[in-house]
């Protein structure tokens, strides 16, 4: 398990270098160029920029989260061809600072949805929330009008100067099946993944959060037979997977253990959170710890440290605790509280390993 911290960028975080490099066991920073478009190519002198910055607090920058996809690749329109040589470009300019793993998603027009980003828990922190009634009732644009009318509640893809193009992406994903979707994925992928395999750049997909259709917009990476489907598109170990709890730990009848043990080989990014889900169909992030939520992040570190996994990993989002004003789920003290839960499994399970206590298989069961 090789520990990463997602970093939005100088000016664009509350969070600083120096902060995440006094993280325990953090290596390197997850960032990305996030004022560039879609489609358009990241320019060498932007990534070399990032390069001087993190490395002066000797972190790497090895993973990219994300290089996002334009929407005429995944709607499969006669100009994709021309995003996908850009996308090609990026690549190239990626490797050239020896970029390891670029992380992507293939969600239409939104990335993840939530309804409030500062959900209460009992502890009186916030966290992001998802009210089922509220995105099952009402008619997307109108709930994009208000959630982007205040910005506190802005989320990616649902900016207010946005709207416009929203109207015609929905307008546009009309008539495109969820198969549509897959072959387009399966388009793009032929065409980038021999370039990724000259480069040794490895993509690794993020599943669709939340993991089922959403105000009638396809989605496609939400299940273990999914996430095999896709895999199998092009059976490269560079075409690869993000496993993200928090997001496929939405639905339950996803197993995560049994996708760790499945996928290992192709898992090249970790994302471990963890989340409550009601049984009315809403949620709410919560701490990384298993006894606050509904997944098994113990199971989860276990697995990893089953299959020696040595991938990038890092902590997903986090609560905001101690009055902390920061990018909503992006937070310092959570995420780093985090990573010190996961290590301190970790390390138990390796501790365990090396004396080899072999009547006790999950110490942490005992608690529970
Ligand atoms: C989210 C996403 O769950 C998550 O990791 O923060 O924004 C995610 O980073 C992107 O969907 C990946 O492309
Ligand atoms: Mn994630």
């Amino acid at each position: 398990m090789r520990m990463v911290f997602r970093w939005f960028g100088e000016g664009n975080d509350s969070v600083t270098l120096p902060q995440i490099k006094q993280i325990p066991g953090v290596e390197g920073v997850v960032w990305a160029l996030h004022d560039i478009p879609p489609g358009e190519i990241w320019p060498k002198a932007r990534i070399l920029k990032v390069k001087k910055q993190v490395e002066r607090y000797g972190l790497h920058l090895d993973v990219v989260e994300s290089v996002n996809i334009h929407e005429s690749i995944k709607l499969g329109r006669a100009d994709r061809d021309r995003y996908i040589t850009n996308y090609i470009e990026t690549i190239k300019n990626l490797a050239a600072v020896d970029v390891k793993v670029i992380c992507y998603n293939f969600m239409p027009v939104f990335d993840w949805i939530r309804t409030d980003l500062y959900g209460s828990l009992p502890d009186k922190s916030t966290a992001l929330f998802y009210e089922k009634a509220k995105v099952t009732d009402m008619d997307p644009l109108e709930l994009v009008k208000k959630i982007a009318a205040n910005p506190d509640y802005t989320m990616p893809g649902w900016e207010p100067e946005r709207l416009e193009i929203l109207k015609d992406l929905f307008a546009a994903y009309l008539d495109v099946t969820e198969n549509d979707l897959i072959a387009h994925l399966q388009y793009f992928l032929e065409r980038v993944i021999p370039v990724c395999e000259e480069y040794d750049i490895k993509l690794a997909i993020h599943p669709d959060d939340p993991p089922w259709e959403i105000f009638g917009l396809p989605r496609i990476v939400t299940t273990q037979e999914r996430l095999r489907d896709i895999l199998n598109l092009v059976p490269s170990n560079y075409n690869g997977i993000t496993l993200c709890s928090g997001a496929l730990g939405l639905r339950r009848d996803n197993d995560i253990v049994s996708m760790i043990h499945e996928f290992q080989e192709r898992i090249h990014f970790a994302h471990i959170r963890n989340v409550k889900l009601f049984g009315n169909g809403d949620f709410i992030e919560t701490s990384h710890r298993t006894n606050d939520g509904s997944l098994g992040i113990d199971e989860i570190v276990r697995a990893y440290h089953d299959i020696d996994f040595t991938g990038y990993t890092r902590p997903d989002h986090g609560r905001h605790i101690w009055d902390e004003q920061c990018r909503p789920g992006y937070g310092l003290y959570d995420r780093a509280l985090g990573i010190m839960y996961l290590w301190g499994l970790w390390d138990a399970y390796q501790l365990v390993k090396r004396k080899g206590v072999s009547n006790v298989t999950n110490p942490f069961e005992l608690e529970r």
